[in-house]
């Protein structure tokens, strides 16, 4: 069973980030409507990761006996001024996945509830990636430049990455 407090912070968080989801894909509708079909790319995996990171918290509130409950999805952010806003975003995105995750990382310890202080470990150092690779985009933007050949090749590399799909249960050995 799931005590009622962090049962309501993981519901939460299966929001936040099918939210993450569908704001990435947001950003990728973006780079789709520019021709950069490289970050566009990227994004469109990262969509597809935020989705496997819902569904795991998802697989574990009925694994350990709680209740899941779906709550309503925002709009995202539409339009974008730039290749810089969307990184900027990004970057700013994933600090507030971060805190959340503390959050119920804090949550779980105060009830004592270690099962799901163990489960959100993999999101504790999951996040130091998310923040990480967040934070390269912005610096390799940075040496490319936001035009010209020095954009087209950043985005022949954004281009290569491949989804690795996230194991979604509640102790898949990372
Ligand atoms: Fe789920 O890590 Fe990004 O938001």
């Amino acid at each position: 069973m799931l005590n009622e407090k962090v049962e309501q912070k993981l519901n939460e968080q299966i929001q936040k980030e099918f939210f993450s989801s569908y704001l990435y894909l947001s950003m990728e509708a973006y780079f789709k409507s520019v021709d950069l079909d490289g970050f566009a790319n990227w994004y469109h995996i990262q969509a597809q990761e935020e989705r496997d990171h819902a569904m795991k918290i998802y697989n574990y509130i009925d694994y350990v006996g709680g209740r899941i409950r779906l709550l309503p999805i925002q709009a995202p952010k539409g339009e974008y001024k730039s290749v810089r806003e969307v990184l900027e975003d990004t970057l700013a995105h994933e600090r507030m996945v971060t805190q959340s995750i503390y959050d119920i990382v804090d949550v779980a310890r105060e009830h004592k509830d270690h099962k799901t202080d163990y489960f959100m470990q993999w999101y504790v150092k999951e996040q130091v990636e998310e923040e990480n690779n967040s934070e390269s985009n912005i610096k390799k933007l940075k040496i490319s430049g936001e035009e010209g050949s020095g954009l087209f090749i950043l985005d022949a590399e954004m281009g290569k990455r491949v989804y690795v799909p996230t194991p979604t249960g509640f102790d898949d050995g990372e």
